[in-house]
């Protein structure tokens, strides 16, 4: 993946300190915190509007997937570390080959690591790279989803099983039959759960046409539709997907397909949906242009009306979230590479709150810190 224009980064950091200057502080707590100051505020400060919380610093974390389960905020993150492979735009240098489940009883409160739950070696199919997970929860299973690459280096989505939220989770022989890419995001609508995934440049989206794998880099021209984020309903058991997956289509106001031309708004990555309200909102990373974006429909198949950005790009390329509501509160979590000091695939998750608006947008969160 291409490093980001620093100057880019700046500007965006210049933002709220003009805004400051206007006489508004409302970015100024997730600006001016460094990473410890951060930790501190975690000890002194009630759950603030302003107040970004970090995970751990005890490893290195990213794509943070939250989920309430038993009372509690379990998170499901990815597991960087330095593996020493080179930074290339496919993504290589995010080499990961194990997960760590973390949990906490209250926002800001102490986080349990609860190890390795789940090991690339314990994938009977894995060849590399453990991406971007999620988690679900139905009956008395926990369902942990994964992306890796298999042993031909395409990425498929696992599913592992385990009866607590933590796990050690148990991975199945194979893949999710007709699953590819990266990225899963389970969503449970009442009785129904949905897999959203899909990802382009590293995430091989761009590689697959009708489900079918063809191996080459594809794109639509820059007028034509972007590459969409595909969903499938899961079948009952969570194990398997009950139909084929179809595009999620993003649209603008005018209900005209946003273009892959559209780098500012077209998808890329890291698809989320909550509800919120009777509304379906799809939330995503842009990519090269590093926004966590967000539509709207009334179904959770779409199509999505964009709406904006609910998180301006973060320190370092990729940006990734997840949104959960806990005791009424709304949380936005999310990564940066601040505690490796800007390294991109050396990343660290944080949380703060999430304002849905009256007029149903979402308040835009500014997190941006220098290393
Ligand atoms: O962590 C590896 C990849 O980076 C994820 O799958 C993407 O969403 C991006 O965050």
């Amino acid at each position: 993946m291409k490093n980001q224009a620093n100057s880019f980064r700046k500007l965006t950091c210049l933002l709220p300190a003009m805004a400051i200057l206007l006489g508004s502080i409302s970015c100024m707590d997730r600006t001016d915190k460094t990473a410890a100051e951060a930790s501190q505020a975690m000890q002194e400060e009630p759950a603030g509007d302003n107040v970004v919380y970090e995970l751990t610093r005890d490893l290195y974390t990213a794509d943070p997937s939250a989920h309430v389960f038993e009372g509690k905020i379990y998170v499901y993150p990815s597991h960087d570390y330095e593996s020493g492979i080179p930074q290339d735009d496919l993504g290589s240098h995010f080499n990961m080959k194990d997960y760590h489940v973390f949990s906490m009883d209250s926002v800001g409160g102490p986080v349990t690591d609860h190890g390795v739950a789940l090991d690339l070696a314990d994938v009977p199919w894995a060849g590399r790279q453990m991406w971007a997970p999620d988690a679900a929860h139905k009956g008395d299973t926990y369902y942990f989803y994964f992306p890796v690459k298999d042993k031909e280096d395409i990425f498929r989505i696992g599913v592992a099983t385990a009866s607590n939220p933590a796990g050690p989770f148990s991975a199945r022989e194979n893949p999710i039959a007709g699953s590819y890419s990266m990225d899963p995001a389970v969503f449970q609508d009442g009785e129904d759960y949905y897999m959203y995934f899909g990802g382009i440049w590293g995430g091989q989206l761009q590689r697959w046409k009708d489900g079918e794998y063809h191996g080459e880099d594809v794109y639509p021209a820059d007028d034509q539709p972007a590459l969409a984020p595909k969903v499938a309903k899961m079948a009952d058991d969570l194990l398997e997907f009950a139909e084929p997956p179809r595009d999620v289509l993003i649209v603008d106001a005018g209900g005209n397909p946003i273009t892959a031309g559209d780098n500012e708004r077209r998808f890329f990555e890291a698809a989320w949906v909550h509800q919120y309200e009777g509304t379906y909102y799809l939330s995503y990373s842009t990519g090269d242009t590093h926004n966590i974006a967000y539509a709207t429909a009334d179904n959770p198949y779409g199509p999505f009306i964009y709406r904006g950005v609910l998180l301006r790009p973060v320190l370092g390329w990729t940006n990734h979230h997840s949104i959960v509501q806990y005791k009424g509160d709304w949380w936005l979590f999310f990564h940066d590479s601040s505690m490796s000091g800007g390294q991109t695939h050396l990343r660290n998750v944080k949380y703060t709150r999430l304002h849905h608006n009256a007029d149903g947008t979402i308040r835009t969160v500014d997190a941006l810190v220098e290393p």
